[in-house]
């Protein structure tokens, strides 16, 4: 074609867009290999957030707002890739959230489901519809979608954990109400350690019926899941990227603990040097024990405890423990799964 004729074609083209553009209609061809990609193309980053620095910022928020006024005194952690939308990955929310002795937080609920990942002190509690539990370093708790939930702290000592929930894919499915509760703190009228006893040694009450997907147990203490990992560190080789790793599960089905988020926890043995692993789920790792590294092709993130990182879909990357380190981890894997989209390479 001569570039007379090129050069016209073009002007027609763009008047074209022009026209159609005006009615909400645009050409997928202009747009296709964007929206469409051979593998992968998140905006989401590597990036860990020291404790080290957090701590302080966290101690000022204290001083700075009460829980009350907050309603959830919390620091979001903000991707580096997503700033401004209230995300650590494309489809989850994590944050870390201070309650001093003796506040409350007000009672809420909203069809986010949450988790609890408990990285300083011990005795606060969280009460899930009428339930209390009293939670410590390493316990894993959730919060339900659409249930009732509150926390306060009667103990002496500041206490931190890490938000986990599915905020910006509810947002994505335009699917979230919320509520607040009609008192301030719940009428908590099930006895403490109900629940574990409940569903916690993989018996369940008889008459027991599931009413939604989320695990009936909402509180795995970290003494249990400790013991299993270094037991099996006893009995098993490693596995070559990740370790010793157990997922948490709903007991009574045998499925993730939560619908949306996969929860895990893993054990590096001291002097692992794991091999490369990608997977399609963006994940969220906060460190309960030891020092390592965690290796993104020439970007080296270097943690050690109460840190979080995040490492995203489908880049690579290899976690190296110096001493015997312990990873809660959390992604959007049973979403992926459940669609049929999920995929790892190592
Ligand atoms: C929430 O309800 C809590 O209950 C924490 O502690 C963080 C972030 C977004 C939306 C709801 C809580 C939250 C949240």
């Amino acid at each position: 074609m001569s570039a007379v004729l090129q050069t016209e074609l073009a002007a027609d083209r763009k008047a074209f867009y022009d026209k159609i553009d005006k009615a909400n209609v645009t050409p997928l061809w202009e747009v296709l290999h964007n929206i469409i990609t051979a593998t992968p193309s998140t905006p989401c980053k590597p990036h860990l957030w020291k404790w080290d620095q957090m701590w302080p910022w966290i101690q000022e928020a204290g001083r700075l707002i009460s829980a009350q006024e907050a309603e959830r005194r919390v620091l979001v952690l903000e991707n580096p890739g997503l700033r401004g939308r209230s995300s650590i990955t494309h489809s989850l929310y994590a944050g870390l959230q201070l309650i001093l002795p003796g506040e409350v937080a007000p009672s809420h609920r909203h069809s986010q489901s949450a988790l609890r990942f408990i990285l300083l002190g011990r005795g606060a509690y969280t009460a899930v519809d009428g339930e209390k539990v009293t939670m410590g370093v390493g316990d894993f708790v959730i919060t339900p979608s659409w249930t009732f939930h509150d926390h306060g702290n009667p103990s002496e000592e500041p206490m931190v954990w890490m938000d986990g929930l599915d905020v910006p894919l509810v947002e994505l499915l335009d699917a979230q109400f919320m509520e607040k509760g009609p008192q301030e703190a719940q009428h908590t009228n099930r006895t403490e350690g109900d629940n574990l006893a409940q569903f916690g040694n993989t018996m369940k009450p008889v008459e027991y019926r599931a009413k939604s997907r989320t695990s009936p147990l909402f509180w795995y203490p970290y003494g249990r899941t400790r013991e299993a990992l270094e037991t099996l560190a006893q009995a098993h080789d490693a596995h070559p990227c990740w370790g010793h790793k157990l997922q948490y599960t709903n007991p009574v089905s045998g499925d993730w603990a939560m619908p949306t988020i996969g929860t895990f926890m893993q054990l590096l043995p001291k002097g692992f040097k794991g091999k490369d692993y990608r997977s399609t789920d963006s994940t969220v790792y906060a460190v309960v024990e030891g020092k390592g590294r965690c290796r993104f092709g020439g970007e080296t993130l270097v943690f050690g405890p109460r840190d979080v990182f995040v490492c995203p879909s489908w880049l690579p990357y290899r976690l190296e423990a110096d001493e015997q380190a312990v990873l809660f981890s959390f992604s959007d894997r049973p979403v992926q799964q459940a669609l049929d989209l999920w995929r790892e390479a190592f």
